[in-house]
């Protein structure tokens, strides 16, 4: 049983790789992520204000408005820089790489 449960992590982790970023006191945290082509990534607002997840470039991906705990995730489907920023506070500012 825990053999299949191990396999199937494995499984998991290589169809569907995953990161996260977490909001906090205005900041995204990691600042700058890392990540291989087809990861998911997942921002979380732990703030109790609200805060949005936007493409600096181009409009590669956009959250609504997250209020606190909102999550919002994107697939990056193709290597690059992505810079991003909350367009509520345009001073916070994060990055992801793909490759
Ligand atoms: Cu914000």
């Amino acid at each position: 049983m825990i053999k299949l449960i191990t396999l199937m992590i494995l499984m998991l982790a290589q169809t569907a790789p995953t990161a996260a970023v977490k909001i906090d006191n205005f900041s995204f945290a990691p600042r700058e992520l890392t990540v291989a082509v087809g990861t998911t990534v997942t921002w979380t607002n732990h703030d109790d204000i609200p805060h949005t997840v936007v493409s600096t470039e181009g409009s590669i991906f956009k959250s609504k408005v997250l209020d606190t705990d909102e999550k919002f995730s994107y697939t990056f489907s193709r290597a690059g820089t992505f810079p991003y920023f909350c367009s509520i506070h345009p001073k916070m500012t994060g990055k992801v790489v793909v490759h």
